[in-house]
């Protein structure tokens, strides 16, 4: 396959809060070595994180910070388009069109906005609202035919199909109609403390998640405390539970073994084996990740040229789709 030919692969993390293992098993850990086979673009979406107040001086902090995690996790700039969504003018412009080819009812029914705005109920913008249209600009600016994204984010992928489909059918075929690339396993990591709620980067409760930058005693006590129950039995069953099953997804995600063979392993075993066996592996997956984390932290010129290179990459291809995108609208050239 010519190199100008391969599919588009793309995805994107706000940086809001601080990356958490949720993160890297449903998303980042899914996004290295698509490289051989896709054109790969990942960015940093802060256009989508200040629907949520965002102190400015930490908005910019964590950019850098989540790109040095992005490299340190094994995305290497030279094979991956890595950026600022606000780098990319078009992102902005393109949602502005799709807004017109999205229905106020469809947005009403986003569970992300509807958890967000219970959570936020001081400020429920209109940006909140929106959000889902701004990210079916981010994947359709760039004809992604995939987006790898944890379980939570389907059904903003489901609507960002209908408004692609929407447009073409009027419009004739200008977008890509992607697909997500959800895991099997680790799709939806839970809270430590609460394994009723998704395990979040920008939750309240400090021993809920565990964080990618953790130091390794950290985790290990986090662990140690998870929530569980009483029976003493361990076996995966999500709705009687949830914590034991959520420790067992954990591992079946770092390991690569099945559910059944975690579960035969563990048969007559105790909680505190579990979580001594999912701390090892959070920590041996973790250290090298924050070695290399410091090292490239420690070299902000070298960053800075990543997401130059990033932003020009990227607004080539954006510009291509929105040029496309004013042309069928009946827009006058510039
Ligand atoms: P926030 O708490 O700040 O709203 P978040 O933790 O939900 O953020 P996002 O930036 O919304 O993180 O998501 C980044 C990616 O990580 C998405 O693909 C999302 O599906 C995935 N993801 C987020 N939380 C989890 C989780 N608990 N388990 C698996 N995947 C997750
Ligand atoms: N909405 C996503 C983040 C996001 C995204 C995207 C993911 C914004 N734009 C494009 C994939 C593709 C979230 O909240 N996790």
């Amino acid at each position: 396959m010519s190199v100008e030919k391969r599919p588009t692969v793309l995805s994107g993390i706000q940086p809001s809060g601080r990356l958490t293992i949720g993160n890297y098993l449903g998303a980042l850990k899914h996004w290295l070595g698509l490289h051989d086979q896709f054109d790969c673009y990942y960015m940093l979406v802060d256009l989508h994180a200040i629907t949520v107040r965002q102190d400015p001086a930490l908005l910019r902090e964590r950019c850098h910070e989540f790109l040095a995690l992005y490299i340190a996790c094994g995305l290497d700039p030279r094979h991956n388009v890595l950026f600022v969504q606000s780098h990319v003018p078009q992102h902005a412009e393109l949602a502005w069109v799709l807004n017109t080819f999205t229905q106020m009812g469809e947005l009403n029914r986003m569970t992300q906005f509807k958890d967000k705005s219970a959570k936020h109920a001081d400020n429920i913008n209109a940006g909140l609202f929106g959000y889902p249209v701004l990210m079916a600009a981010d994947i359709l600016l760039y004809q992604a035919e995939r987006v790898p994204v944890g379980d939570d984010q389907k059904q903003h992928l489901e609507l960002t199909r209908d408004i692609a489909l929407r447009f073409n059918n009027v419009h004739g075929p200008v977008f890509t109609v992607p697909e997500p690339m959800i895991p099997p396993v680790g799709a939806r990591i839970m809270g430590l403390q609460t394994p009723t709620a998704k395990m979040s980067k920008s939750g309240d409760a400090e021993t809920d998640a565990i964080y990618l930058l953790d130091e390794p005693a950290v985790i290990t006590r986090k662990i140690k405390r998870a929530v569980t129950d009483t029976e003493n039995a361990i076996r995966f069953d999500v709705a009687n539970k949830p914590g034991v099953s959520n420790l067992l997804s954990m591992l079946a995600a770092l390991s690569d073994e099945t559910m059944p063979a975690l579960e035969a392993r563990f048969d007559g075993k105790g909680y505190g084996h579990l979580k001594g066996e999912v701390a090892e592996r959070v920590v041996a997956l973790l250290e090298p990740i924050q070695a290399r984390y410091h090292e490239v932290r420690a070299a902000p010129d070298y960053l800075q040229q990543v997401l130059r290179d990033g932003a020009a990459r990227a607004t080539k291809k954006a510009a291509i789709t929105l040029g496309r995108v004013h042309d069928a609208l009946g827009f006058i050239p510039r």
